[in-house]
């Protein structure tokens, strides 16, 4: 079962020996990130041998973080807790990936019930779905203590990632207003509504401190927050906003899931959680906020005011550049007794965030595969950084399969940002990377199967030529059929008979090697 709030999960994660505690001061500034940096690059803790999807880089990731003694803030702060494929599997409640894939999967191809007796059978299944939705409840410990007038961002352990974080002018943009610290909220979830159904959405999107209850928002055009936000905007109204700390592990995965606009992070978590996220009213905008949250803290995204957001160092292993996004105006913070104060960093990889994407990737093929139904599995590599590099594995059917698939793709979700898509046959194993490359190196003939087409880009991509577009290349690695422009035979693979591979296994020992 997954775990009811992040300090349970902590003391979980602790009795098997994937957390350690931190007991000397730390800064807030630099220090705690420059040693998540180094802990996220060691062996992971534990005994927790990867997944065989993932067997070169998922040893890695050492321990779950708590800096209990930071300076300048009475709370602690945690960071790299689901920074191994071990947490996050604990994270989630299961002991594989897979156990949530079926379960994907078996809501997205219900098996239809024929006679009326099946129909009896699905109804306990059918009511459980129900319960999946968030429950709004009376009393929550996220609201032990409230802060409204007194309430400051500066009360809390947020923490500076890089050193030209928030920096004005560093990376091109001028500081032309207001400057904001390099103090960045990292791990919350971010809870906005939709203005005209009420629909609930979470992200996980940085948000930079400026003072002590002015911030701002980096949501990112294309994501469901910023497209709420417009919403208000356009009705000239200001919108409320909830930053969550904390509660139930399954919620800020869900933050970070590529779920369509009109699916409900919370409602997925729900299903993540087998029940509903338990809600409370806020105290001072009208929205709900997780109940089990360690710290909350609410505010008014204003419409007419911008900040310069930014500098930031990013999940690409670059500085992201400054830019213009919304400013909150923050109205009140609430926390439980004792919280912990969830914060990750990103940069060159691995970090903690290549195992929320890992979790993704294997959760989400069943919903992949019900929009491309030729896809048998895919594979982003831990290099590609997300969006830089898709591996995808087809059963050649007809001449241009691989293409079409290439364009389907890059009309899917937030895979469309994808910069370089290779597409295999089913007989190379998408998940070893020197196999997908073997295959593109010896199967591509580089004028005829690559295709360059622009699109858009995720906002973080430095390398085209505008913020949020540029090219992407699709490579057909897969063997060549007629219609697809060979014009020789193409030659068998090597592989050795099964004959004689049974034969040197009986006699390898006769052969004293
Ligand atoms: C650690 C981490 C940090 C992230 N930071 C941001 C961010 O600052 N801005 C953003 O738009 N997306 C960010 N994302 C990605 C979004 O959380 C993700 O794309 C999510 O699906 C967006 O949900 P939405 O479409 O409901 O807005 C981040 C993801 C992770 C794992
Ligand atoms: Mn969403």
């Amino acid at each position: 079962m997954p775990y009811p709030d992040l300090q349970t999960f902590l003391a979980d994660l602790d009795a098997h020996s994937q957390l350690k505690r931190i007991t000397v001061e730390v800064d807030p500034i630099l220090e705690i990130s420059a040693i998540a940096n180094q802990v996220s690059k060691l062996p992971a803790a534990g005994n927790s041998p990867p997944p065989p999807t993932d067997p070169v880089h998922g040893g890695l990731g050492g321990h779950a973080l708590i800096f209990e003694n930071v300076k300048g803030s009475a709370i602690p702060v945690a960071i790299n807790v689901f920074g191994s494929y071990e947490r996050m599997r604990l994270a989630l409640g299961v002991s594989d990936f897979e156990e949530v894939t079926d379960r994907v999967r078996q809501l997205v191809r219900p098996e239809m019930p024929t006679t009326l007796i099946e129909k009896m059978k699905k109804l306990p299944q059918l009511a459980r779905l129900a319960s999946f939705a968030p429950k709004v409840v009376k009393r929550g410990m996220c609201q032990d203590i409230v802060h409204t007038d007194d309430a400051s961002l500066f009360d809390l352990p947020i923490i500076q990632c890089w050193p030209h974080d928030g920096e004005p002018g560093f990376g091109g943009k001028p500081a032309e207003d207001t400057v904001g610290t390099g103090r960045y909220i990292t791990f919350a979830g971010i809870h906005t509504k939709d203005p005209d159904n009420g629909k609930d959405n979470v992200g996980m999107y940085r948000v930079q401190v400026f003072d002590k209850r002015l911030a701002a928002v980096h949501w990112h055009v294309h994501h469901d927050g910023a497209r709420n936000f417009r919403k208000y905007k356009n009705r000239g109204e200001k919108m409320p906003l909830v930053i969550a700390f904390g509660a139930e592990p399954v919620l800020p995965y869900a933050a970070t899931c590529p779920l369509p606009p009109d699916v409900s992070e919370l409602l997925f978590a729900g299903f993540l959680n087998d029940g509903g996220i338990e809600m409370i009213p806020a105290k001072t905008i009208p929205m709900n906020v997780p109940a089990n949250a360690e710290i909350v803290i609410e505010g008014w995204v204003d419409p007419e005011q911008t900040l310069i957001e930014g500098p930031f160092g990013d999940h690409t292993g670059f500085y992201s550049q400054a830019d213009r996004y919304p400013a909150l105006q923050v109205t009140a913070i609430t926390h439980r007794e004792h919280p912990v104060f969830p914060a990750t960093i990103v940069g060159f990889p691995p970090q903690e965030d290549y195992y929320l994407g890992k979790a993704t990737e294997r959760i989400f093929l069943p919903l992949l595969q019900m929009l491309i139904p030729d896809i048998l599995d895919y594979h982003l590599p831990m290099f590609g950084a997300f969006h830089n590099c898709a591996f995808v594995k087809i059963r050649k059917e007809y001449p241009m399969h691989a293409r079409k698939v290439i364009s389907s793709l890059l009309g899917a979700g937030q895979l469309m940002f994808s910069k370089m898509i290779v597409v295999v046959d089913e007989d190379v194993n998408v998940h070893d990377e020197q196999d997908v490359l073997f295959h593109m190196c010896a199967n591509v003939d580089w004028r005829r199967d690559t295709v360059i087409i622009d699109g858009p880009c995720d906002i973080l991509d430095h390398a085209g030529p505008y913020c949020g577009s540029g090219a992407k290349i699709g490579i057909d690695a897969t063997r060549k059929i007629p219609g697809e422009g060979v014009i020789r035979d193409w030659p068998g693979e090597l592989t050795m008979n099964d004959e004689m591979i049974e034969r040197i296994k009986h006699r390898w020992d006769e052969y004293g090697l």
